[in-house]
């Protein structure tokens, strides 16, 4: 018996062949029998290029159906899948390639790269890496993975500036799509409108894999566009996003219940929602969004229920089979209501992170449990709110960055003596990056000088949408910068 996730998916796929998979606002695209011989295709030119089961895939490409096919060919293969953000600098993309050493990297367009082979695909079939798959035979042989095979390798930065790949198997991925297909009650009517990205889990993981499970369609659009998302509404039955959807949505003037009658269920999470945008959705289309909390390196692990009440500013209880605990800094249990970390246990959770075994032991506790950095209150009947994090972490539009990572950019300019990066409240990415740099008393780098340092190394989503030259930073008694002083003082800084 295998455990490789894709088996699972076929023999839903193959079950209802003719039914429609993955279409275009157009309602064209292939139907899930066509998707399993794509795929099948994908996987023999892969393994004409060698790979094998356990080799890396660095794929950073455009949000397309082949892309999708790609993906599963590489779990037919058993190769682990690691998915790129298509803002990422080239520079950052060097990072992930020498780290993850894969056998092949999937870009859009021809570069030098560190990798056996470079291949290119664009969003369409002509494109070279697509139209050798449809060229190919299909390969039909699924290739046996126990559940703990690692399936893919998402990077997500850390507190130290360096990212770190966290490992997913087959089995945390696996276990988490069945629970979120019974507790979200997918079934084959439903039709998904995804206008996430697929390189994060909640676009490719926890949005496709619960489609796919239940085998409903999925109308898959490149990227948000409010307008046309309010239009396919009336063809949807779920809608996932991140809060930043939803304030779009209501900021358009003429959104409201007519739009969302098919629609059964909207879900949102990667990022808090403000309750005050619950109250908005609401109050305009008679609908209750359903907040659930997950993470790179464990998929979703709380949810607000379907059926019960669904509480605006709580992402909801455990998922089935998840241990969740509030710890104080020493992993001690902590009360009912009494503020503490989230620790979690469970299938869904990550083996660790990838070539860094020391990081991977910093952040598990003996027992097996995994602590995430939010910071969060349980009451008595398992609710969890979250309240805050002890990770120095912003969250722009549902992309994480890391301070650390901004701040080791801006360091490295002449004149720079010291930098602080804080996320400010924003209206529509909830919050924004803002940079404070202290100049050397000898030598002032230029505004232009940081800038263009932060745009040649980082992803546009990570610029600092201000930059300010300040005297010196707060510290506290032991020396350490003072955020929450700084986040107070210029949390106003980008309004006007
Ligand atoms: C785009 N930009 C962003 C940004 N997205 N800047 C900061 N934060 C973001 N999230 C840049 C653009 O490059 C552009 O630069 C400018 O900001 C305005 O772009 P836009 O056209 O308004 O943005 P748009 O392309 O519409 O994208 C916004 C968005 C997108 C919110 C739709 O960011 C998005 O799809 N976010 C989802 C992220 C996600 O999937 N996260 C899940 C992580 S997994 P310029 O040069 O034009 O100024 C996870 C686990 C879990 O967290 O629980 O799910
Ligand atoms: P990522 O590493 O990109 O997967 O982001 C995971 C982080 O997003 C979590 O550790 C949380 O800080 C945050 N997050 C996800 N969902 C929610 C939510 N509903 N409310 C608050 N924070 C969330």
């Amino acid at each position: 018996m295998t455990n490789n996730l894709y088996s699972l998916l076929q023999d839903r796929f193959l079950a209802a062949s003719a039914k429609p998979s993955l279409i275009d606002a157009e309602g064209h695209g292939p139907t899930y029998g066509q998707l399993d011989d794509l795929s099948a295709r994908f996987a023999a030119v892969l393994r004409t290029y060698g790979v094998e089961a356990g080799d890396r895939i660095v794929v950073q490409v455009d949000k397309s159906v082949g892309a999708m096919a790609l993906y599963l060919g590489c779990l037919r293969v058993g190769a682990i899948f690691v998915p790129l953000n298509t803002a990422y600098t080239a520079a950052e993309v060097d990072y992930f390639l020498g780290d993850s050493e894969p056998r092949l990297f999937v870009t859009r367009s021809l570069r030098d790269a560190a990798a056996d082979h470079v291949l290119v695909m664009g969003n369409t079939p002509d494109s070279p890496l697509w139209a050798e798959a449809l060229a190919a035979e299909p390969d039909p042989v699924i290739a046996p993975r126990s559940a703990s095979d690692i399936a893919a390798i998402l990077y997500t930065s850390g507190t130290t500036g360096r990212s770190k790949g966290a490992m997913l198997s087959h089995g945390n991925l696996t276990s988490n799509a069945q629970e979120l297909n019974r507790l979200w009650g997918f079934t084959p009517e439903d039709v998904l409108l995804h206008a996430l990205p697929v390189f994060h889990v909640h676009g490719l993981f926890i949005a496709l894999h619960t489609a796919f499970l239940s085998v409903a369609t999925t109308i898959f659009v490149p990227s948000f566009d409010a307008a046309q998302i309010k239009a396919l509404l009336l063809k949807a039955t779920v809608l996932m996003g991140v809060p930043t959807f939803y304030t779009r949505l209501l900021a358009l003037p003429d959104f409201g219940a007519a739009d969302c009658g098919s629609v059964r269920l909207f879900i949102s999470g990667s990022a808090p929602m403000l309750a005050e945008t619950h109250r908005q959705f609401e109050a305009r289309t008679d609908q209750i969004v359903l907040e659930r909390y997950g993470m790179t390196e464990a998929g979703i692990i709380t949810s607000n229920p379907l059926d019960g009440e669904r509480v605006a500013g709580t992402v909801g209880y455990p998922l089935p089979g998840v241990d969740l605990r509030i710890a104080d800094e020493q992993g001690q249990p902590l009360p009912h209501d009494t503020p503490g970390v989230i620790e979690i246990k469970g299938p869904n959770v990550f083996g660790g992170y990838w070539r860094m075994p020391e990081k991977t032991a910093q952040e598990f506790r003996d027992g097996g449990w995994f602590i995430t950095g939010d910071v969060a209150v349980q009451s008595s009947d398992g609710r969890v709110t979250i309240v805050g994090r002890a990770k120095d972490l912003i969250i722009s539009g549902g992309y994480n960055i890391y301070p650390k990572e901004i701040e080791s950019v801006l360091d490295a300019v002449a004149g720079v003596a010291e930098t602080a990066v804080i996320g400010v409240p924003d209206p529509d990415f909830g919050e924004s990056v803002v940079a404070l740099v202290v100049a050397e008393k000898t030598l002032a780098p230029s505004l232009a000088d940081l800038e263009a340092c932060v745009r040649e190394q980082l992803a546009r989503f990570k610029h600092p949408r201000k930059i300010i030259l300040v005297e010196d930073l707060p510290r506290n008694a032991m020396g350490k910068v003072q955020k929450n002083l700084l986040r107070d003082l210029y949390r106003d800084c980008l309004k006007g």
